[in-house]
């Protein structure tokens, strides 16, 4: 295997690897038309402006309402094929050439979506859980494919950030082995780690990690009112001869 596979493996020091897909230009254009579909966004926080357009297996899948990932899916994607078209292939042939293996979407797992954060306080103190990325496991696909569990990517990429900047704070802990344990060791092995590192995302580039480090969207520094953190979110694994991209 070559490229990425090689160099970002589980546990590698080499945490987050940076791909420049799209112009600065192309991104604003991008967030005009994620806005222009408001009304097909869903809130994802009880009060904070924190919402989604697509569907998530992590927050619509099977461990929440085994029918609603599908549902989200089904509802979505005609929306997302129509109005990102352009967006999908190129994401798609760079993900296989930096991987040199084929890549593809399927009908049974959600397209790729957008995480869209408008200003609020909240999030200049927290703007998600510390987590490790097992998403797969909720999109009750797992039946339909042979995936790799360990071989997995999650991809994100920026088309609006806050004027701070925004990124990820990634633990060097590999959680994927800690997968099973009550939260309070999980809390145990994270506290006894070293700070975690910040990485900034650029507008346009793809980032991709393993997720299984420990992780957590950055909060921002200082937020101004008309801030907006606007991502492309995806995820490939390896399904035995190609790798699956979804959300
Ligand atoms: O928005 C991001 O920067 C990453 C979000 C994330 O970690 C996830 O959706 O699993
Ligand atoms: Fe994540």
């Amino acid at each position: 295997m070559s490229g990425f596979d090689d160099r970002f493996a589980p546990n590698d020091e080499a945490i987050i690897s940076e791909l420049n897909l799209f112009s600065e230009q192309t991104c604003a254009e991008l967030c005009r038309r994620i806005h222009s579909l408001r009304e097909h966004w869903v809130q994802r926080h009880e009060s904070a402006p924190f919402f989604t357009l697509g569907a998530a297996s992590y927050l619509d899948g099977d461990r929440y309402d085994a029918a609603r990932y599908k549902q989200e899916m089904q509802r979505t994607r005609p929306l997302l094929s129509e109005h990102f078209a352009e967006i999908y292939e190129p994401l798609r042939l760079a993900f296989a050439e930096v991987m040199a293996a084929p890549c593809q979407y399927h009908p049974d797992l959600a397209l790729p979506g957008f995480h869209v954060y408008l200003a609020d306080p909240i999030f200049e103190r927290r703007m998600g859980s510390i987590h490790i990325d097992l998403q797969y496991e909720q999109t009750g696909a797992d039946a339909t494919f042979e995936v790799d569990l360990r071989r997995q990517w999650s991809l994100t990429l920026a088309l609006q950030l806050p004027r701070t900047g925004g990124g990820l704070r990634v633990w060097p802990v590999d959680g994927y082995v800690l997968r099973g344990a009550d939260p309070e060791q999980r809390a145990k092995v994270l506290a006894a780690q070293p700070k975690a590192s910040f990485h900034p995302y650029r507008v346009g580039a793809l980032a991709v990690h393993s997720g299984f480090l420990f992780h957590q969207i950055a909060p921002i520094t200082t937020l101004h009112p008309d801030d907006q953190r606007i991502t492309l979110q995806a995820h490939a694994i390896w399904a035995g001869d190609r790798y699956l991209m979804y959300w």
